[in-house]
C-alpha cells in the first residue's frame, strides 16, 4: 500500500523529482519510517522466537509469562522537589564538596543500575527496566546524593550483548530524573574499556559523558597509579563535574605479612589525589575485603590527613560488608554506597534500605523515606525475575573472598568466561588459580582492567592443567595470553614497585617493558578523520557519542550499528520478548516515542522445512502482518 499510496500520487506522476516530494509530502515519508521501524522489531521478535536470543544460548529461560515489575502508585506529574544535582548547579563543584563535608547525615549512592547488575548478572539490566523506574527515584528518593548509572562493564555490555546505545540509556534516564546528581565509573585511561586510550580519547569520551548528563565520576586506576588518572581527572574537572578521585582497597591493612598495602600506602595515595584536583576521595572496594577494623582506621586516618568529603563503596561478597560501612561511618565517612534491597547482598552492594534503617533516628540519619525505598526495592524485585537465566548460582556470603580477592563486579561475569569456555564445573580451581596467579604477579591491585588479565591467566591455568610452579618454572614454555603479555608490557601502566623481574622476562621473551605512562606515547587519534571513516564504514551520519563509542570498542560499535540497521532500536522491546520472544496469541505493547506504541501479537507459526524458514503470523495493531525468519544452522 505505501508503494502505491506513492505512485498514485498526482505529483509523483507529474513526474516532479522525488527530493521535493518528500519535502512537501512528509506525511507519506513518516508512515514509511514508523512502518519499517515495526516491520524490523518484528524481524527481530521472529528471529528470538524462531531461533532464540544469541545470548541465551546454553541457558534456561525462566516460567513465562513474566508479570511486569509493581511501579509504585504515584502521580508523576507533580512538581520534582529539588536533588543533588540542583545544588550542584547551584553551588559549582568545589562548594560542592564542602557542603557534603557539612552534613550531619550521610550521604547515600544508590548502585541499583550499574554496579548491583553489573555484580550480581552479569550486567545485562536494559534500559527499559531502568527508565521506568526512573521518574519514580526524581519523586520519592530525592535525598539521594547519587545514582550511579553509568560507566563501569554497562558501557560495552550494552551494545554488545544487550543492543542497545549506552547513550540512549544515559539520555533517558537523564530526562526521567533531572533532580539528582548521575554517578559513572571510569577507569582513568582507561576510560570504559579494557586498555589505555590516547590521552585525547580519554578526554574526548569524558567530554561526551558530562555533556550528555554525568555529573560525578568515579575515576580508579587499575594499579593505583595517580599518574595515570591525571588526564581523566582534568577533564572531569574542566567540566564542571565531581571529581572523585579514587583509592582501589585490597589486600589486609592489619597483615603485617604483607606490608605493601598498609596505611601509609593509602594515606601517600590519598594526597596524591586530593593535589591532582579531586573533589572527592572515592575508597573503592571492589571486592569487598576492607573487613570492619580497616574500615574504622582507613577512613579515620584519610579524614586527619586530607580535607575531602570521602565516599565508601564495597560488595557484600563475604556477607558482613555491612559492618564495614557502619564502621566507616561511625569513623565519620561522609557517604556509602548500597543497592536497593532486592538487588543487594552476595557479589553487589550492601543492603541501602537497611543501611538506611540502621541509621534512621541517630544523628547520621539519612533523611531517606524508608517505605519510598520498599516500594522502589519491590519494583526491582519484579525486574529481577527476567534476568535469572544470567544469575550466578550463589546462595550465601563467602569468606572465600579473602583469599581470591575477586571483584564483585568481575565474578558472574568471570563464571560467565568459564561458562562459555565449559569450565563452569572448576569454578572452586579457578577461584584458587585467582589467587596464586596474583602471587606470582606480585600482589596487584585486582580491578578492571587489571582484573580481567588476572582472571585470564587463571581461566588458561585451569584450562591448560597448568600450575603455579609450571608457571615458575624456567625451562617450560607457555603460550600466555595476549592481556598477560600485554599487562606485563606496560601496557596498563605498573604497580607501584613494578611487576616480578623473572617472570616479566619470561613473559615478554626479550622484549623491553614500555617507559612512562602509556599515555604519552600512544598517539593522538584525528577524532575529525575518524568520523568521516566510520561514516563511510557505517553508511550513514554518525553523532558524537556514536563516534566515542566507536573510538572505545571499534568491532563492537560495528556490529551494533549493523543490528540497529537490520532490527531497529531493540531496547523499546520488553525484556521478556527481546531475551524469550513471545508465545503463540502473546500480546505486547512497544511504545516507541510518545504518543507511538505498537501492539505485537504472535497469532501464529507454519514451519516450511523445504525453504528452511518459518513463517510467523503477526498481529500489528490489529492489521495482520507475515514475517519469514530463516532457520538458524
Ligand atoms: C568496573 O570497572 O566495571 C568495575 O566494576 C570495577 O570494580
Ligand atoms: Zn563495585
Amino acid at each position: 500500500p505505501f508503494l502505491e499510496n506513492i505512485i498514485f500520487h498526482p505529483q509523483f506522476i507529474s513526474g516532479e523529482c522525488i527530493t521535493r516530494f518528500i519535502d512537501t509530502t512528509p506525511e507519506l515519508f513518516k508512515f514509511n519510517k514508523r512502518r519499517d521501524r515495526a516491520t524490523k522489531l518484528l524481524k527481530f521478535i521472529g528471529d528470538v522466537v524462531v531461533n532464540g536470543n544469541p545470548e541465551m544460548k546454553g541457558r534456561k529461560a525462566p516460567a513465562l509469562p513474566i508479570a511486569d515489575a509493581p511501579k509504585p502508585k504515584i502521580a508523576l506529574t507533580t512538581e520534582l522537589p529539588k536533588g543533588t544535582r540542583d545544588l550542584l548547579k547551584e553551588l559549582g563543584a568545589e562548594k560542592f564538596a564542602e557542603w557534603m563535608k557539612a552534613q550531619d547525615r550521610v550521604l547515600l549512592t544508590d548502585t541499583t543500575m550499574r554496579d548491583a547488575h553489573q555484580s550480581l548478572f552479569a550486567t545485562r539490566m536494559r534500559t527499559k527496566d531502568m527508565v521506568q523506574i526512573a521518574p519514580h527515584y526524581a519523586r520519592m528518593l530525592p535525598q539521594l546524593f547519587s545514582m550511579e548509572c553509568w560507566g563501569g562493564a554497562t558501557f560495552d555490555v550494552a551494545m554488545r550483548f544487550l543492543k542497545e546505545d549506552p547513550w540512549d540509556r544515559l539520555h533517558q534516564l537523564r530526562s526521567a530524573t533531572p533532580n539528582i546528581l548521575f554517578q559513572m565509573l571510569l577507569r582513568a585511561s582507561n576510560a570504559v574499556g579494557y586498555t589505555n586510550y590516547p590521552d585525547n580519547v580519554v578526554r574526548y569520551f569524558v567530554e561526551q559523558a558530562a555533556k550528555n548528563g554525568v555529573d560525578v565520576f568515579r575515576v580508579f586506576d587499575s594499579l593505583n597509579a595517580v599518574d595515570n588518572m591525571r588526564v581523566a581527572m582534568d577533564a572531569v574537572r574542566e567540566s564542571g563535574a565531581l571529581c572523585e578521585g579514587t583509592i582501589c582497597y585490597t589486600g589486609d591493612l592489619f597483615d603485617q605479612s604483607r606490608s605493601k598495602y598498609n596505611l601509609q600506602y593509602y594515606v601517600k595515595m590519598a594526597k596524591e589525589l586530593e593535589k591532582a584536583g579531586a573533589h572527592i576521595l572515592g575508597i573503592k572496594d571492589m571486592a569487598g575485603i576492607c573487613r570492619p577494623r580497616a574500615a574504622s582506621a582507613l577512613v579515620k586516618a584519610l579524614k586527619e590527613e586530607v580535607g575531602l568529603p570521602i565516599h565508601f563503596h564495597t560488595h557484600d561478597t563475604s556477607g558482613i560488608s555491612a559492618a564495614s560501612v557502619l564502621a566507616a561511618i561511625e569513623a565519620g565517612v561522609d557517604a556509602v554506597d548500597g543497592a536497593m534491597d532486592s538487588m543487594s547482598g552476595l557479589t553487589s552492594q550492601p543492603n541501602l534500605g537497611a543501611i538506611a534503617a540502621a541509621l534512621a533516628g541517630s544523628d547520621r540519619d539519612t533523611g531517606l523515606d524508608l517505605d519510598a525505598m520498599q516500594q522502589i526495592s519491590h519494583y526491582w524485585e519484579g525486574v529481577r525475575h527476567a534476568y535469572s537465566p544470567f544469575e550466578a548460582d550463589i546462595r550465601s556470603g563467602t569468606s572465600d573472598v579473602y583469599r581470591h580477592e575477586m571483584p564483585g563486579g568481575q565474578y558472574t561475569n568471570l563464571r560467565e568466561q568459564a561458562r562459555a569456555m565449559g569450565l563452569e564445573h572448576r569454578w572452586p580451581d579457578i577461584s584458587k588459580a585467582y589467587a596464586d596467579v596474583n602471587r606470582l604477579f606480585g600482589d596487584i591491585v585486582k580491578v578492571t582492567p587489571t582484573s580481567k588479565v588476572v582472571g585470564d591467566m587463571a581461566i588458561f591455568m585451569v584450562a591448560n592443567e597448568i600450575s603455579a610452579e609450571d608457571v615458575k618454572n624456567p625451562n617450560r614454555e607457555l603460550a600466555f595470553p595476549e592481556s598477560v603479555i600485554s599487562l606485563f608490557k606496560g601496557e596498563l601502566g605498573f604497580p607501584q614497585d613494578g611487576f616480578p623481574k623473572d617472570l616479566q622476562d619470561r613473559i615478554l621473551r626479550g622484549a623491553k617493558p614500555l617507559e612512562g605512562r602509556p599515555g604519552e606515547t600512544l598517539a593522538p587519534v584525528d577524532l575529525v578523520q575518524a568520523k568521516a571513516d566510520l561514516e563511510k564504514s557505517v553508511h550513514r551520519h554518525v553523532t558524537d557519542t556514536e563516534l566515542a563509542s566507536s573510538l572505545m570498542y571499534p568491532k563492537v560499535f560495528k556490529d551494533f550499528a549493523q543490528h540497529q540497521a537490520s532490527f531497529g532500536d531493540v531496547s523499546k522491546l520488553p525484556t521478556p520478548a527481546f531475551f524469550y520472544g513471545l508465545a503463540d496469541q502473546q500480546e505486547i505493547a512497544v511504545d516507541l516515542e510518545p504518543g507511538k506504541s505498537l501492539q505485537i501479537r504472535l497469532q501464529g507459526q507454519a514451519d516450511l522445512p523445504e525453504e528452511g524458514e518459518v513463517k510467523l503470523f503477526f498481529e500489528l495493531n490489529g492489521q495482520p502482518r507475515v514475517i519469514r525468519v530463516a532457520k538458524a544452522g
